[in-house]
């Protein structure tokens, strides 16, 4: 299939990305393994919050194509630690990303068989995720959320076992002084 040129938009005031066909929400009851003070007797209330939003364009996943989103990660913590995406690896593992910050606060922590790393997100500022490299974004700015673009090839996949066979060496805590901090897992 030939894809044809089209265009994209950050909008800046529904935190989407204009143009995109699919959207989905995460919430709570979706990262219960994922937060390590998880209450497995939780409130419908609080399984029900949302914590971040995702609208990405699709294109036809073959090599060539690439693959863009807007991740918005609402602020909060859940028993301290704070709003975060699941995290994955590329199923192939290959595949690289870059990361855009347009607004908020956040960190992208990565990890692979060559140690943990982990950069700040802030508007303008971008990250280059090698491939290999498992990644999760976390929001630490507790009053506002946070809005990054991502670019990364169509056939990459998704591999979301990667974090849970070999979860991430720190976790972020928030933290009155310091504004954040880290724990080991
Ligand atoms: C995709 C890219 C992002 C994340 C999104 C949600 O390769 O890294 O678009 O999918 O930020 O994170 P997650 O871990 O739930 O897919
Ligand atoms: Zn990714």
């Amino acid at each position: 299939m030939t894809q044809l040129p089209f265009v994209t938009r950050i909008d800046n005031v529904n935190h989407t990305l204009e143009g995109a066909d699919n959207f989905s929400e995460t919430r709570l009851k979706d990262m219960r393994s994922l937060y390590r003070y998880w209450n497995s007797n939780e409130d419908d209330a609080t399984l029900e919050t949302i914590v971040y939003r995702v609208s990405r364009k699709d294109v036809p996943t073959e090599p060539g194509e690439l693959l863009q989103c807007i991740t918005e990660i609402l602020p909060g913590d859940y028993h301290g630690e704070f709003f975060m995406t699941k995290g994955h690896g590329h199923k192939q593992r290959e595949c690289t990303e870059i990361y855009l910050g347009i607004a908020g606060y956040g960190l992208v922590l990565m990890q692979s068989e060559n140690g943990f790393r982990f950069e700040e997100l802030l508007p303008g500022r971008a990250i280059y995720i090698p491939g290999g490299w498992n990644h999760r974004t976390v929001n630490i700015d507790p009053q506002q959320y946070l809005l990054f673009y991502s670019i990364w090839p169509a056939n990459s996949g998704y591999d979301y076992e990667a974090v849970i066979k070999n979860p991430f060496q720190y976790r972020v805590f928030r933290d009155t002084t310091q504004g954040y901090r880290f724990e080991e897992r």
